[in-house]
């Protein structure tokens, strides 16, 4: 049955013209340590009418987004070429290795037009228009997934990075991880990522999370997507989450932490700026007001002709202002380019009657001889001409109906750089998020769009700048080469930290500084200490001790250590300030301002301990060469002095008859030594549990553990999360070692003396 098809690998795959392909796991592995996998390549193929065949650099958001980082590390870039029925040789553009993957006309219709465009666009775009179930598109989806996870398998060296993107892509994670655990895999949805009431009709539900699972990383573009994302995993699969983290089962009984975080996609804002800057487009900026008749205000939109833009309800909010009077075409003229997309899926055919219609209409009714209503082009045009139109326009409306982010918005910023223009934008595109300066818009109340746009035409100079000035800060302080490297530092920690504190967290620290109450939570080891053989030699580096007491004595400033270390032995290493709040072995332990050492077990947890104590006893006792050692919240069993046989049998034994008495223990494996704990805790929970007693309203937490991960999973909007290190994290920022987190911490208490005197 269709319905029943997963995304496993190893099922033969027999649907489709192509017949058996060969899955991932049946290649071998490449030679490029990074891989960009989406749907279409950065180049298009292209037969010019004399039968010159080429290949162009085809326009886009992915493809400016990620060329310069591929120019950059020397990638590869696995996708279509844009032509059906054809086969390519992998060849080099520019730069990039480009690695083509065939697609027949019958995939373009069932997994590209139908799957792809016709099922999960319209259902990830809160079912603006309704979606259609077919089976057979989904068995085409599965197959051609499949495909580029072997194209991309075969280019993938061992231990590479693979970047997959968007939703044409998303079996594709799990596929790979089957074929190639050694990869490194992220994986980046350009679209929203529906809330669960919708996500549910998809029969294929599962399949399509689990293979998103497959990946490390899964970015969204809003907080929103990834929590929607959180949710559908959590209802359909039970699975724990925590914040950002996924803890996904794997066979072993281990988990494996996947990270589903929002990284919101941004544009090369300078280019833009700088061909807005160029003698001719701002000739000919000039030239398209004078060709307009030199209305006094220029309204454009820019969009794919797609009914996610909302370029109908904008039609009729400006036809709307002309009926009412409210606005004349003497006045005001509003262009839209809709440029030509997904001719072929009935859908699109029909918004472009119902658009041209519209247009056809609003123009009929008050267009004059000299002056037209809607100056509308069904076209694609060069980015030159673009950005002079975005310098033309007085006002950009971007009235989208839902949207991942819009780059438009984000482009028309970047090329207002005298300061002026009004950005109209839709409070459901993703760009909403963050461009909180735009004049802001529920496109389903045409009434209340119609008083912004008039808000936007009538606006005074002096508002547009301020306005203007904010937005392009955060356009150009989140450009997408920012974006690029955020996602790939939560990826793979990138190889090399450079020293020093990066300008990005002398900002966050600043930022923080100012907070009411501040909580200032570190890990030890690692963190503090450089990490040293024995565990006994560990000490925090010169200037620690100073400027954990300059904080300490700040106001509103409170400083705590969060160790995996039992207790006593941090104080021992660390030797800290008595004021400094205290947690060990990951949260099991606390001591909070004078009071000692608290356990706080739990009459359950208490009964627990006796039993687990008895059971080992009795166990060990009589086998030479095995003891119990004490933990909080728990026992350890040591077998190392023990014969392997009968460490081994004393192992298995303790286990097994746990395993029966106390089945929700924690257990630990080290060498020669099992740890069993009646409480599991979390570093998480410790900094909850600090962030609690201390009231705080905002939280710096440095840590360079996998342990340290599961505090910053708890952090929130306002705190800040600093790794130490290489590896992937979820926190926002990154130094290389403990000399620099005393720098980190200087400078915070640097900024908040200032902020403090200040007030
Ligand atoms: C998806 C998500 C997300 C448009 N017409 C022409 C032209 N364009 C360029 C624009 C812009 C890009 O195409 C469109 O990007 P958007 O973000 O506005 O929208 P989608 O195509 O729907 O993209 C979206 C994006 O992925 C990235 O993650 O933001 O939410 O839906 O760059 O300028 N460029 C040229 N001629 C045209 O006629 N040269």
């Amino acid at each position: 049955m269709a319905a029943d098809t997963t995304a496993s690998v190893s099922a033969p795959d027999t649907t489709g013209e192509a017949g058996a392909e060969p899955g991932p796991d049946s290649v071998a592995p490449g030679h490029f340590d990074l891989v960009v996998v989406s749907n279409r390549l950065p180049v298009d193929y292209e037969v010019a009418e004399d039968g010159t065949e080429s290949w162009r650099t085809s326009p886009g958001g992915l493809v400016t987004a990620l060329e310069p980082m591929m120019r950059a590390s020397d990638g590869a870039w696995v996708g279509w070429p844009g032509v059906a029925d054809r086969e390519f040789e992998p060849f080099e553009n520019d730069g990039i290795s480009i690695v083509p993957v065939r697609l027949s006309t019958e995939d373009l219709e069932l997994y590209y037009e139908g799957f792809s465009n016709d099922t999960l666009w319209p259902l990830y775009h809160d079912v603006i228009a309704s979606p259609s179930y077919h089976r057979e598109w989904w068995d085409a989806y599965v197959q051609v997934n499949r495909r580029f996870a072997t194209a991309a398998a075969a280019s993938a060296a061992p231990g590479a990075t693979v970047w997959v993107h968007d939703y044409q892509l998303q079996l594709v994670p799990r596929m790979l991880r089957d074929a190639r655990p050694d990869l490194v895999i992220g994986f980046f949805n350009h679209i929203p990522f529906p809330p669960y009431g919708i996500f549910a009709q998809l029969p294929w539900r599962k399949q399509i999370l689990d293979g998103l699972l497959g990946a490390d990383l899964i970015g969204f573009q809003r907080l929103a997507d990834a929590g929607n994302f959180s949710r559908a995993v959590r209802r359909l699969f039970g699975y724990a989450t925590r914040g950002v983290a996924v803890d996904v089962p794997s066979q072993n009984g281990q988990h494996r932490r996947v990270i589903a975080k929002h990284f919101p996609i941004s544009i090369d804002a300078e280019a833009y700026e700088e061909m807005a800057k160029r003698p001719e487009i701002q000739e000919r900026a000039r030239q398209i007001r004078e060709d307009l008749g030199n209305p006094k205000t220029i309204m454009l939109g820019v969009d794919r002709l797609d009914y996610t833009k909302g370029i109908g309800h904008r039609i009729k909010a400006f036809g709307e202002l002309l009926a009412d009077g409210t606005l004349s075409v003497e006045d005001v003229t509003l262009v839209q380019v809709a440029s030509p997309s997904r001719e072929r899926v009935a859908t699109y055919m029909q918004l472009r009657d119902e658009i041209e219609l519209a247009v056809g209409r609003v123009n009929g009714d008050y267009s004059t001889i000299s002056h037209t209503a809607i100056s509308y082009h069904h076209h694609g045009y060069p980015r030159e001409e673009m950005v002079a139109l975005y310098l033309a326009a007085d006002v950009m409306l971007v009235t989208a109906l839902r949207d991942g982010m819009n780059l438009v918005a984000k482009e028309y910023v970047a090329v207002r750089y005298d300061g002026d223009g009004v950005l109209v934008l839709s409070e459901f595109a993703g760009a909403a998020d963050e461009l909180k300066q735009a004049v802001l818009i529920n496109p389903h109340d045409i009434d209340g769009m119609k008083a912004s746009i008039m808000k936007a035409v009538t606006m005074p100079k002096r508002e547009r700048t301020r306005r203007m000035r904010a937005l392009r800060r955060k356009v150009f302080d989140n450009d997408v080469a920012t974006w690029s490297a955020s996602f790939l530092q939560t990826l793979t920690g990138g190889a090399a930290v450079p020293s020093g504190v990066p300008e990005n967290l002398v900002s966050a620290l600043k930022d923080i500084s100012s907070a009411e109450t501040i909580l200032v939570a570190l890990d030890f080891d690692g963190t503090l200490a450089p990490h040293v053989d024995e565990p006994e030699d560990a000490r925090a580096v010169d200037g620690t001790h100073d400027v954990v007491q300059r904080l300490l004595d700040l106001p509103g400033v409170r400083v705590a250590f969060v160790s995996g270390r039992a207790l006593v032995s941090l104080k021992h290493v660390a030797e800290p300030q008595s004021e400094v709040l205290l947690t060990g072995s990951h949260g099991i332990e606390v001591q909070l301002d004078a009071n000692g050492i608290e356990l706080g077990l739990v009459p359950e947890e208490v009964e627990k301990l006796d039993t687990l104590t008895r059971v080992l006893e009795r166990i060990s006792g009589p086998v030479f060469g095995t003891w119990i050692e004490q933990k909080p919240a728990g026992l350890a069993l040591h077998t190392r002095l023990a014969t392997a046989q009968d460490g081994q049998a004393v192992q298995r034994e303790a286990r097994d008859q746990l395993a029966e008495l106390l089945p929700a223990l924690t257990v630990r494996e080290g060498k020669n030594v099992l740890e069993f704990s009646v409480r599991s805790s979390t570093k998480g929970d410790a900094l909850e549990r600090l962030r609690a007693h201390t009231g705080a309203d905002r939280v710096l937490y440095a840590g360079d553990d996998v342990t340290d991960e599961d505090a910053f999973t708890v952090l929130g909007e306002g705190d800040l999360g600093l790794k130490i290190g290489p590896g992937a994290t979820q926190a926002g920022y990154r130094v290389r070692g403990p000399k620099e987190v005393t720098q980190v911490l200087a400078l915070l208490a640097d900024f908040r003396a200032a902020a403090t005197q200040q007030q």
